[in-house]
């Protein structure tokens, strides 16, 4: 067996965003585009001669063709050993399990998350370091770096190896181990939550319905909801991972998830019902006539944790993302521990866990995720949440309703101009940065700024510092606005547009979100301009 050394140019724009980079799966597809980056991940980390890496992804189209590309890179780079799930799949909380658990060194997960997949959707590859998170920046500039000098890459010449069957084989020195993508990460899951009580409550006649749309997490729901936890047959549903997700949008929140939220409202809807997104980092909780905000759902778990077995002693902090509603820094404040702000993305989470400093942590966008591993988690969100329901013998809506009496409800929404003019897009932002320091003490559409910066987060651990993190703008009153550009699209520019009211009064707490927010909503557009700016007239996704 030979180690083919390739000639190549540096490929422009493989710039890892906030989580790995991605691109439309053509543009990985092209000559050299999936073997260029993975050299340079190699060279940003110092090789991987003699490391051991964990590979899988969400099973979308070309997962199976980059994973064999990644395992002949890895033996041709003198890797000691690939551990790689069945048929190359693995959930991006199932990979972070096992980096840690198996002390690897790392690890390549192919997903573009919850984008599109398919031949004309999204593809992408992360890359995550030793503690089993995300590549923080420091990293992933390391990586960029490499792309831009790159002259060639080096990969063996070999058949396809067989990834369908588990066991161990060889290529040149490297020793490839194909595992069980579920065994691990159940049995983690076992050792966190109580799964005797989540049996007995099924087993009491609740019913839950889980919609993996089509992507990684059904193999998951399937083997604990269904056949460890005794939930009927069939409540998983859309639970074979499929290559284009069923030409879905494997994205869990009211607008991609409307099946779900139909079989929620309806009359003989379950008990509890959630969904994932394509790689199941994500989660979406809906009650009986009750969809359950992320924000608000981060909050409930923290408020709840200690009716979890593995978090009963209590929690050592908590963490959210600056966009992230402060329903969160609430349920903080009244367990007096501390809650950090950090930028998007999970990456920015791994410092306060491995520190200790944080125990729960989540994002607006459906990312919850605690200290058991490194990744935002969506099936473990969705086990703590029926673990809660199991043991305090309660209703979704029940426990909400609870709640906002305890703490306010921070009222929120998110409103995303998605695949507009990138050049219109970034000039609304600079625009509004030159405004941010006459802000203060002004008036926009009756609501006078409190507050106006660009968000820039220094690391308390290792004292580094991410500016450009987004722009915020609080009210008084206890309104905020946030604006930020998406990392994650692959077509011109996603605006995010986060807004947010606190509530206070107690017969005020079931209002509809867009219209106790109209407000700033109408602040936001007064402010930004972002119908004029983009040409659109609505957001394109509310969530
Ligand atoms: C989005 C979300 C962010 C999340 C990221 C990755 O990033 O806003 O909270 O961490 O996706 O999630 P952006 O830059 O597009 O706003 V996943 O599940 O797509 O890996
Ligand atoms: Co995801």
């Amino acid at each position: 067996m030979t180690i083919l050394t390739i000639s190549t140019q540096p490929i422009e724009g493989q710039k890892p965003g906030t989580s790995g980079l991605r691109k439309k799966t053509r543009v990985f597809m092209t000559p050299h585009y999936l073997e260029n980056y993975l050299q340079a991940t190699w060279d940003g980390i110092g090789g991987v001669a003699g490391k051991t890496l964990i590979l899988g992804g969400d099973g979308r189209y070309f997962n199976d063709r980059a994973a064999q590309v990644m395992i002949r890179m890895a033996a041709a780079g003198g890797a000691a050993k690939v551990i790689v799930g069945q048929n190359a799949l693995l959930s991006t909380p199932a990979a972070s399990n096992l980096i840690r658990k198996r002390g690897a060194d790392g690890g390549i997960i192919l997903s573009a998350s919850h984008n599109p997949g398919g031949v004309d959707g999204d593809f992408g590859v992360k890359y995550n370091v030793a503690n089993g998170g995300p590549a923080p920046e420091g990293v992933t500039e390391k990586i960029f770096a490499a792309t831009k000098v790159i002259t060639e890459y080096k990969i063996a010449e070999t058949q396809d190896i067989d990834l369908s069957a588990i066991g161990t084989s060889t290529l040149l020195d490297t020793e490839i181990e194909v595992v069980d993508p579920v065994a691990d990460y159940q049995e983690l899951m076992e050792q966190l939550f109580d799964f005797p009580a989540i049996k007995a409550l099924f087993a009491s006649g609740f019913r839950v319905r889980f919609d993996a749309m089509h992507a990684i997490t059904g193999p998951y729901a399937t083997a604990i909801l269904e056949n460890t936890l005794g939930a009927a047959p069939g409540s998983v549903v859309n639970a074979i991972p499929l290559p284009d997700f069923g030409e879905g949008h494997p994205d869990p929140n009211p607008i991609w998830a409307k099946d779900l939220m139909d079989t929620m409202f309806a009359d003989d809807a379950p008990d509890f019902g959630a969904a994932s997104d394509g790689d199941g980092d994500r989660n979406m909780i809906v009650g009986k006539g009750i969809y359950v905000t992320p924000s608000d759902s981060l909050a409930a778990i923290a408020a709840n944790a200690t009716h979890v077995k593995a978090y009963a002693g209590g929690l050592k902090g908590v963490a959210r993302s600056m966009p992230t509603s402060r329903a969160l820094d609430q349920v903080a404040a009244a367990l007096g521990i501390d809650c950090y702000e950090t930028p998007t993305g999970w990456k920015f989470f791994g410092n306060l866990l491995d520190a200790g400093r944080a125990t729960i942590c989540g994002e607006e966008s459906a990312g919850t995720g605690s200290d058991h591993v490194r990744e935002k988690d969506g099936l473990w969100a969705v086990l703590f949440w029926i673990n809660v329901l199991a043991q305090r013998k309660i209703s979704v809506a029940d426990l909400m309703a609870e709640h906002w009496k305890t703490y306010g409800r921070n009222y929120y929404s998110r409103h995303d101009y998605e695949a507009v003019d990138a050049t219109a897009a970034q000039k609304l932002v600079d625009d509004l940065r030159g405004q941010l320091a006459d802000l203060p003490g002004t008036t926009i559409a009756g609501q006078t700024v409190e507050a106006a910066d660009e968000f820039a987060y220094d690391d308390p651990v290792d004292g580094s510092r991410s500016e450009g993190q987004g722009l915020r703008f609080t009210f008084e009153g206890g309104g905020r606005i946030v604006l930020r550009l998406s990392g994650t699209g692959t077509e011109g520019a996603t605006l995010r547009v986060y807004l947010e009211r606190v509530e206070t009064d107690p017969a005020r707490m079931h209002d509809d979100p867009q219209e106790a927010l109209a407000d700033i909503i109408a602040t936001a557009e007064a402010l930004a301009g972002i119908k004029d700016r983009t040409g659109r007239t609505a957001p394109d996704v509310i969530t």
